[in-house]
């Protein structure tokens, strides 16, 4: 087998974070083959049961765990449900006359994989926690103040110092919407970073496994042994509570002055919406119970969003027929009003926000709000009597397809146009500036910076320089909603000027 090519910048979402075979410290593992016969076993199992990996591996479980505990477990297995299972043993004694232990069980592969830590005796009943959580969250009003939420009752459950809500874009890369802070650390919210902070394959991981959590970022991780089967097979550590991540995250947190990381992950429609993403300066392990908590809040919380999504879209398309309505209203009035820019954009920012729109109608220019001049205007409405279809076009990038349109994308780098007639065609233009025009960066961010071996690049602000990178000279995308509004107005201005034609035929006759 050829060796695997190092990970470095440049490849690391090639990096295979499911197998790389080493376990936090805080707990220990014990793998299974389906006969019970122990196949693997983390190097630090002496730390905590006081047998050694030499002493266990290929004997049957019985040589090492109790036979009450062997019972509970195998009792656990049989209530594993679907693929991506996991149960929890709260307080169990593995040995006879031994120390409890707070214990995961799930199946990778054929293998039986035990995972355990010493037991918190935690009092603490998740499912009365959470329920009051939820409870909570479920009287607030508006999105901003609902992620608000529950970012605090996250900070509330874990005791990190630092609570983020992560929300990816449709291109992978995010945004910190909002935040729960220990007083006296400096924000992150607004922040922008690109996708590659977080890559795919851990993306895909995390839609699996909504769990995370980084107990020590200088903890030595511990190998598990053997590492590979005798058929050359690692152990597949994707859904264990242990896992050791990846060093460059590692490096990652490092560069950041994080000493301990926790993340859950928030799944909307089946796609990872985002992440409560969280930082402590210094270690930090929640006890089991509060996992598990944290957890369940997690996949509650994602329920209620994706709920509360569903309303705004609703709401959202109600409003817009109204604004629909009121526009065609007034424009059957008085049709001059289609040439007033001010009034249209006024009208349509409130469903379609935009900086700018331009008018384009019998060769007549208005233009108001942040938008190019004229000319650059004229040459726009050129290149989409090319380009656009009797329907409405958007990009977010004008520059892509026309190149000159680089030079203002401080003021007009997405555009979307509402078609009015057929050939020469009359247009109703919306204008977005450059993302980067309208995003927040705090300059001061990498304040803790110390120099790893992947250096500088991996800290936020050369994170931040990487994802301005990819939005130069882009917009903020119209969304589908967006344009479906944009339709509902194109054909609804195309019947008031229909109507507006035919009642000046009328007129001539
Ligand atoms: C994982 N990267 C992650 C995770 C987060 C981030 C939240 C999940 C693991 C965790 O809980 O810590 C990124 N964390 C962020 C971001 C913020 C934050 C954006 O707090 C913003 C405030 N990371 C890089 C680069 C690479 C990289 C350049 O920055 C690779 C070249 C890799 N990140 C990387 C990998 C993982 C990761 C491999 C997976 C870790 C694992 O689960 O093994």
């Amino acid at each position: 087998m050829a060796p695997p090519a190092a990970v470095d910048l440049t490849n690391c979402d090639r990096e295979p974070i499911h197998v790389l075979g080493t376990v936090q410290p805080f707990g220990f593992l014990i793998a299974l083959t389906a006969d019970w016969l122990v196949s693997r076993v983390s190097a630090n199992a002496a730390d905590f049961i006081g047998l050694s990996p030499e002493e266990m591996l290929g004997k049957p479980v019985s040589a090492v765990l109790s036979a009450d505990a062997i019972h509970t477990l195998r009792n656990r297995i049989t209530l594993l449900r679907g693929p991506d299972a996991v149960e929890r043993v709260f307080s169990l004694a593995l040995m006879d006359g031994g120390p409890a232990f707070d214990v995961a069980v799930h199946f990778s592969g054929q293998l039986v994989v035990i995972e355990a830590e010493p037991a918190s005796h935690d009092e603490m009943e998740a499912s009365s926690t959470v329920r009051s959580m939820v409870a909570r969250l479920g009287q607030v009003e508006g999105m901003a103040a609902f992620l608000r939420d529950g970012a605090r009752q996250v900070r509330a459950l874990t005791g990190f110092d630092r609570v983020m809500v992560y929300r990816f874009s449709g291109s992978g890369d995010g945004e910190v919407v909002a935040e729960a802070l220990r007083p006296g650390i400096e924000s992150f919210f607004g922040l922008h970073y690109p996708a590659s902070d977080i890559p795919v394959q851990a993306r895909a991981l995390y839609l699996r496994n909504i769990f995370r959590v980084i107990a020590d970022v200088n903890a030595l991780p511990v190998p598990v042994v053997p590492q590979l089967d005798p058929a050359g097979v690692a152990l597949d550590m994707s859904l264990c509570l242990t896992r050791a991540v990846s060093p460059i995250h590692i490096e990652y947190l490092r560069n950041m002055g994080v000493g301990a990381s926790l993340s859950i992950s928030i799944i909307v429609e089946g796609k990872l919406w985002g992440l409560f993403a969280c930082h402590h300066y210094g270690p930090r392990l929640p006890t089991f119970a509060q996992r598990s908590a944290a957890e369940l809040f997690g996949q509650i919380f994602s329920m209620m969003l994706e709920s509360r999504e569903r309303a705004e879209t609703a709401d959202y398309e109600g409003k817009s027929r109204q604004v629909a309505d009121r526009l065609l209203s007034a424009v059957a009035q008085d049709n001059e009003l289609l040439h007033n820019a001010a009034w249209l954009g006024d009208i349509i920012f409130d469903t379609i926000p935009a900086d700018g729109v331009g008018v384009y109608i019998d060769g007549r220019m208005v233009l108001s709000g942040l938008t190019p001049d004229e000319p650059a205007f004229a040459a726009i409405v050129n290149m989409m009597n090319r380009v656009a279809a009797s329907q409405v076009y958007t990009t977010d990038s004008l520059g892509s397809v026309l190149p000159e349109a680089a030079a203002y994308a401080d003021r007009a780098a997405g555009v979307l146009a509402i078609p009015l007639s057929r050939r020469p065609r009359d247009y109703v233009v919306l204008f977005r500036a450059e993302q980067l025009r309208s995003v927040r960066w705090a300059g001061q961010q990498d304040k803790h910076v110390e120099e790893g071996p992947d250096g500088p690049r991996l800290s936020p602000r050369k994170s931040f320089e990487a994802w301005s990178q990819l939005v130069q000279g882009r917009a903020l995308p119209f969304t589908p909603a967006e344009l479906r509004v944009a339709e509902t107005l194109r054909t609804a201005l195309l019947e008031v000027i229909l109507r507006l034609s035919d009642s000046v035929d009328a007129e001539r006759q």
